[in-house]
């Protein structure tokens, strides 16, 4: 079975990876956050493709070129926001990990970078968040050997500890 590794800092950076997945909106026009950032270091064309994409429901995830970023794809997958753990938040964010692996096993992407979806802007409690990240991530890694491995770029400390605590 794939490999899930932890990786502290910009995801964006993350050059050994073949597909980047982005914690997107439904709209899928970009954001703050890690969406910001890989739009930025992405330029215009990224912005270009997701236009042509129509959005994305919450708990899908669908995918693009990447760009000036140095990796082959980039997977769009939108986080539910947090309202309290009783709106089928779990359900949807464990999806996004399943549909990012499915999407990049089908394009042939073996290293797949992630972030920790809906932990930022989407408000899902942090430890909640790697638990569910890990669990599902697991479980898609196991369906897809064609993934080898999940990257996960954690921002900051309590980011790390809390994947950290999750993979154990
Ligand atoms: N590299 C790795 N992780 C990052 C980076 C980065 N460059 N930047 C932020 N993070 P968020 P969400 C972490 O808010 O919660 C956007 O506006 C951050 O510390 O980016 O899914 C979208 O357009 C946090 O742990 O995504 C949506 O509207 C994690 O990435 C909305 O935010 C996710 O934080 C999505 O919210």
């Amino acid at each position: 079975m794939g490999a899930i590794t932890l990786h502290c800092g910009d995801i964006t950076k993350d050059a050994e990876a073949d597909a980047i997945v982005n914690a997107a909106n439904a709209s899928l026009l970009g954001g703050g956050g890690v969406d910001g950032a890989i739009h930025r270091a992405a330029g215009p064309q990224l912005l270009h493709e997701c236009r042509e994409l129509g959005g994305c429901q919450t708990g899908d995830a669908k995918i693009t070129g990447a760009g000036r970023l140095p990796v082959k794809h980039v997977i769009h997958a939108v986080g539910p926001v947090w309202q309290g753990g009783e709106h089928g938040e779990a359900e949807m964010l464990g999806r996004c990990y399943h549909r990012s692996i499915a999407l990049a096993a089908e394009h042939d992407c073996a290293r797949v970078a992630f972030p920790a979806i809906s932990a930022g802007a989407y408000g899902y409690p942090l430890e909640a968040a790697a638990g569910v990240a890990i669990a599902a991530t697991r479980e898609a890694l196991e369906l897809h050997p064609q993934v080898e491995e999940a990257r996960f770029w954690l921002f900051g400390d309590d980011a790390y500890q809390a994947f950290e605590n999750a993979l154990r």
